[in-house]
């Protein structure tokens, strides 16, 4: 049913401004030409938990990534947003995000109140954490995340 993996690259852009931070759980968005041409058609909405690099280098870094229309705020747009499972002390807007998404978790969903979707979101933290370290470490190694021949970029 869902076509996994699904790789996807492009630059990290501006989202909608209200922001993941705002719900303390910040989110690299993908350019439209990404959403609308790069993701692969047998894709559903929903959240997906996965490997991704900054700038084709290591470390592999764990994520999860909400793809759809964000049914709590009724979005106009589709949008690909990738939450890192990591601090980062600097934003990385106009880096190039690349990203191996290996499993899927849920659907997008509605809920009543933006505690209950960021109680859902970490929840999606938690589950996703814990497959990759268990039955999803080995796609770390995926060559799509990292440019190891161009020893100038690592
Ligand atoms: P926007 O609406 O512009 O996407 P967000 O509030 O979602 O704004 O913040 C996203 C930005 O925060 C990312 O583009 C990135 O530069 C930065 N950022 C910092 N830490 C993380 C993280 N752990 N995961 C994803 N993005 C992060
Ligand atoms: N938005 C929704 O409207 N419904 C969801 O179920 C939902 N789940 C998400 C799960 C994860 C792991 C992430 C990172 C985001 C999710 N979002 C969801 C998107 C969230 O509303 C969005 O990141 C913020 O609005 C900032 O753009
Ligand atoms: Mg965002």
């Amino acid at each position: 049913m869902h076509d996994l993996p699904f790789r996807l690259k492009g630059e990290v852009v501006k989202g909608f401004g209200r922001g993941g931070k705002e719900l303390g759980i910040p989110t690299a968005n993908f350019s439209d030409y990404v959403v609308d041409n790069c993701l692969p058609k047998s894709i559903q909405q929903g959240i997906y938990f996965g490997w991704a690099s900054l700038n084709g280098k290591r470390p592999p870094l764990k994520m999860v990534t909400s793809v759809g229309w964000n049914p709590f705020y009724q979005n106009t747009k589709r949008s690909i947003e990738t939450h890192i499972l990591q601090h980062f002390e600097e934003d990385f807007y106009g880096e190039e995000l690349r990203i191996v998404c290996v499993g899927y978790i849920r659907d997008e969903a509605d809920f009543e109140s933006v505690e209950e979707l960021i109680g859902a979101i970490q929840k999606d933290i938690e589950v996703s954490r814990k497959a990759l370290e268990e039955n999803f470490s080995h796609f770390k190694e995926d060559n799509f995340l990292f440019d190891e021949g161009d020893t100038s970029r690592n």
